[in-house]
């Protein structure tokens, strides 16, 4: 893969490129929580894109999708949204850098890699923020890791249309080999906990439900969140987003909610709660406890913030009755994509094979599972990243 993209470049643009990874992520629990400045759990993985770019020395970029096989070039002084929808992502940086007063020279560039789309593991934040460390190395614009996180987030509004919280950026730029990291999307202090899980694997069955983050509900809750803020803010002006409800201060004034806008906020307060929980688990080295607050997630993420579907309930149930898994979830925004699955080792093949059996069986489409490892967040390749 690597070598095809970099031979792909070489081709099209006759000299030798820099190389840089940037992976997509999984989250082990705080699903929905980064927009309402809560706690996330997430960790980068090895399913990534891969970035062929240098310099052109002309004012404009040409991009070569490899995946696609698709090719188009845009003059640097004029950066708007365009047709192409994949070319949006790698738009939407460029604007972001454009506006925070980075001048960027022309260059070139191949990517490509082997992050499902649509599946829930972030291969939009990976593009974005793989082209903003490429740019940011080959000009050497000294722009801060936080800033690069931002300006994928932002592009993610501008230029995809989806009011995305921090969480994927984050994980894609920040992840590191073999530790989940814990973010405050409040305060963005992060901590990272090592994921000793040698007997364990992380297994992601994907459903193939292709979610549309941006023509799904994602915008909606975001508002149902701001909806249940305001409503206890008349109550108290310490209450400036969900982080800083209790349980105790909803049930207190439950009467006055609408039931639906009720139940989103009775979700985001118990998450927040249970990430903390989960990595208090994680001190402990307990993760069988740890398991089953990733259980409890999906049955939030399920009942009260509603963004599950058919074939994520039939998944993480299925795998909640299952002796060799210690935690099972819907993952990322929802509406389709991927379980995340804490899966015994020794029963891993077993697993696979009941859990795509009983998909076949039930939904007539081969489920697609993969075992994913938890490496470092997006650099050079053959480097040192970090
Ligand atoms: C998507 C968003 F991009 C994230 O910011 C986050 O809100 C997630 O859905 C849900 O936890 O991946």
């Amino acid at each position: 893969m690597i070598n095809d993209i970099v031979s792909k470049f070489k081709e099209l643009y006759e000299q030798e490129p820099v190389l840089v990874r940037s992976p997509g992520r999984v989250n082990l629990i705080g699903e929905h929580t980064d927009y309402n400045n809560g706690f996330v759990l997430p960790a980068a993985i090895n399913k990534e894109v891969y970035f062929a770019v240098a310099p052109n020395n002309t004012n404009s970029f040409r991009a070569y999708a490899f995946d696609l096989h698709e090719q188009a070039e845009f003059r640097l002084s004029e950066v708007k949204k365009s047709d192409i929808s994949w070319a949006n992502y790698l738009l939407g940086v460029i604007a972001q850098m454009q506006k925070a007063g980075y001048q960027l020279p022309g260059f070139d560039v191949v990517f490509g890699g082997n992050i499902p789309l649509g599946a829930g593991l972030s291969s939009s934040a990976a593009i974005e923020c793989g082209l903003g460390f490429a740019l940011n190395y080959i000009f050497q614009l000294h722009i801060e890791k936080f800033d690069l996180v931002k300006m994928g987030q932002k592009a993610e509004h501008e230029f995809a249309g989806v009011m995305s919280g921090i969480m994927d950026q984050f994980a894609n730029t920040f992840g590191q080999k073999n530790h989940v990291v814990k973010l405050d999307c409040r305060s963005l202090e992060y901590q990272y906990y090592p994921f000793d899980i040698t007997d364990y694997r992380i297994v992601l069955c994907d459903t193939q439900v292709k979610h549309s983050l941006a023509s799904s509900e994602y915008n909606t809750r975001r508002k149902e969140c701001e909806a249940g803020v305001a409503l206890l803010q008349k109550h108290n002006a310490q209450v400036q987003s969900l982080r800083d409800v209790t349980e105790a201060m909803l049930t207190a004034h439950e009467s006055e909610f609408e039931p639906v806008i009720y139940k989103r906020c009775r979700y985001v307060v118990q998450e927040n709660n249970r990430v903390e929980a989960a990595c208090q688990d994680l001190e402990n080295n307990d993760l069988a406890a740890f398991g089953q607050k990733m259980f409890a997630s999906h049955q939030g993420l399920q009942h009260d913030y509603e963004v599950s579907c058919r074939e994520l309930d039939f998944l993480a149930d299925l795998a909640r009755q299952d002796d060799s898994v210690l935690g099972a979830r819907m993952m990322g925004g929802g509406f389709g994509g991927c379980t995340i699955n804490l899966v015994k080792l020794s029963g891993l093949d077993a697993f696979t094979q009941k859990m795509t059996t009983a998909y076949q069986q039930e939904f007539a489409v081969t489920l697609k599972t993969y075992v994913a490892e938890i490496v470092d967040g997006t650099g050079l390749v053959g480097q040192l990243e970090g």
